[in-house]
């Protein structure tokens, strides 16, 4: 599996996610949690390789509860940038345990107490502090990752931070929509040096800060790419973050993400029902993998809900990008539009 999401999604937890209790005998390996350079071989199979020798991840929020592979990681031979330094000659960031030190030097090598964190706001890592350390010691690496024919791509999963409107998983109906899925998908914003909080950010394949030519002409590489392909990955759409009315996320998220890849396995093997819905493939309640998590099916319902109202705005959302790169933009895109728009 391939994923694509934008900042502040967990895409490095993502890729070396644990097993929760419950699925014991499934299990997730990385090739990498960032990068990946995909194409198609002679037999038109598309193979993806990492181009990186490390992980690059955000320190704040890494924790043994949030990503035990990478703690696991970043034990030894590893670079911290921008953390905060304990007087044992440690480092800690916020959230990578309950208790913070009594004392430490801060990112901005300034002294730095829980109590003066608490008078001036003043937090003890920078929100983009950073660890890198070498994938080889990745508790999970798969044994393959340097493979330099790399890995077979039988699914690719976009994803995005959206409180409403995108269910949990869906599967879109073939490549040209899995393409607009792509295209349209959208984060939203956390921090408001990005942009207004809580406003969906177009991110086309997460490709917004990288890609190096117009986006349209990106779209239309996509694609043709099909054409290349003797069989053409499945595309899944995920959201681990969306609401309820009670303003709490829906789904716990983290290991039991598990579950939905699952899901997605079963379904790229032929395996799993899909229910059909107005944007694409869902599970039935039944189709999930419940073992070890006690997931009412009246949750699972608002989790997967497709609500036409609102979905009709997201093609709001849609145009208004389209608009932004309409000059190159592929006709395919506005035909999947129409195509989605009858269906709601
Ligand atoms: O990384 C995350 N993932 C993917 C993990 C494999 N995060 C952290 C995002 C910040 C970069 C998540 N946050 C995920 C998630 O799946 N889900 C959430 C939202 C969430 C946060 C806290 C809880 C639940 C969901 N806490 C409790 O349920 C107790």
């Amino acid at each position: 599996m391939a994923a694509a999401f934008p900042s502040a999604c967990g895409k490095t937890n993502f890729a070396m996610m644990v097993t929760p209790k419950g699925m014991e005998g499934w299990k997730v390996w990385t090739v990498g949690d960032d990068i990946a350079w995909i194409k198609p071989d002679a037999t038109g199979q598309l193979r993806a390789i990492n181009p990186e020798a490390g992980f690059f991840g955000v320190a704040p929020g890494t924790s043994e509860k949030t990503n035990p592979n990478a703690m696991d990681n970043l034990r030894r031979n590893t670079i911290f940038t921008n953390v905060a330094l304990t007087p044992e000659g440690g480092v800690w960031w916020e959230g990578m345990t309950d208790t913070p030190p009594p004392e430490c030097l801060d990112w901005r090598g300034q002294y730095w107490t829980p109590e003066i964190a608490e008078a001036t706001g003043a937090t003890a890592a920078h929100p983009n502090g950073r660890f890198t350390a070498p994938a080889s010691q990745c508790p999970v690496i798969d044994d393959a990752w340097e493979e330099p024919d790399g890995v077979p791509i039988k699914a690719i999963i976009f994803g995005g931070r959206r409180s409403t409107t995108m269910p949990l998983v869906y599967q879109a109906f073939n490549w040209s929509a899995g393409v607009y899925t792509g295209a349209t998908m959208g984060s939203e914003m956390t921090a408001a040096a990005a942009g207004t909080l809580g406003k969906v950010r177009r991110d086309p394949m997460a490709m917004l800060p990288f890609c190096g030519y117009h986006t349209g002409d990106y779209f239309r590489h996509w694609i043709r790419m099909q054409r290349t392909l003797t069989s053409t990955p499945r595309i899944f759409h995920v959201n681990w973050f969306r609401k309820g009315d009670d303003g709490k996320f829906l789904w716990p998220g983290f290991s039991e993400n598990m579950r939905v890849l699952k899901w997605i396995v079963d379904r790229v093997s032929g395996r799993a029902q899909g229910k059909e819905t107005s944007i694409g493939w869902t599970p039935h309640y039944g189709d999930i993998h419940w073992n070890g998590l006690d997931f009412p099916e009246a949750q699972f319902d608002a989790l997967q809900k497709v609500d036409p109202v609102a979905w009709k705005q997201e093609v709001i959302g849609h145009e208004e990008l389209f608009i932004s790169v309409h000059d190159h933009l592929p006709p395919e895109m506005i035909y999947e539009r129409e195509l989605l728009i009858c269906r709601l």
